[in-house]
């Protein structure tokens, strides 16, 4: 058996009941084989970015893992599948749940389909603020200790989703 690893997966939505979808989803990672949730972040209310389409529901969550990266992420596209999501679609384009897996433990890797850590991590505010709301002290091989990265990035079209009744 390998051993466990620490690793993050990043949520969107903005197609469907975003809240509901992110919700289940980041449910659905905790219960994968091998795998236990450690954090989930709060819910986020983001700008898009990219061309116009409406608003996301943005998360985070830090998992530990015994998965392969590349299992994992397949596991990760399946639950954008059960959301409803069309895969074909275009880049940037509205979808009902984006599962992206962030960082994976230390590996700094192209794998087919999957660059480690995420290229767009300290460029997302989407990203990074819901992450070092759980995992602060974290170091992303290559970018550095997240909450360094929180602190020069700009909170700018991010919100905390509304609790509504
Ligand atoms: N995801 C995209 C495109 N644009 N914008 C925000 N705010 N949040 C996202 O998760 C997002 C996006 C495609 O993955
Ligand atoms: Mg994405
Ligand atoms: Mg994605």
């Amino acid at each position: 058996m390998t051993a466990a690893v620490t690793a993050a997966v990043g949520f969107g939505a903005n197609l469907g009941q975003p809240d509901k979808q992110i919700r289940h989803a980041i449910a659905a990672v905790g219960a994968l084989p091998d795998t236990r949730l450690m954090a989930a972040s709060a819910l986020y209310r983001s700008a898009p970015m990219g061309p116009p389409q409406p608003d996301y529901c943005n998360a985070v969550a830090v998992i530990e893992t015994r998965l392969a990266p590349l299992s994992l992420l397949r596991a990760l596209q399946a639950l954008e599948v059960q959301a409803g999501r069309n895969r074909d679609g275009e880049r940037w384009c509205a979808r009902e749940l984006d599962c992206d897996l962030l960082f994976y433990g230390d590996r700094v890797e192209a794998l087919p389909g999957l660059t480690l850590p995420h290229p767009g991590i300290a460029a997302r505010n989407f990203v990074l603020l819901p992450l070092a709301e759980i995992a602060p002290r974290l170091e992303i091989p290559g970018l550095g200790v997240v909450a360094t990265l929180a602190e020069a990035c700009s909170r700018e079209g991010l919100a905390l989703w509304p609790d509504l009744p």
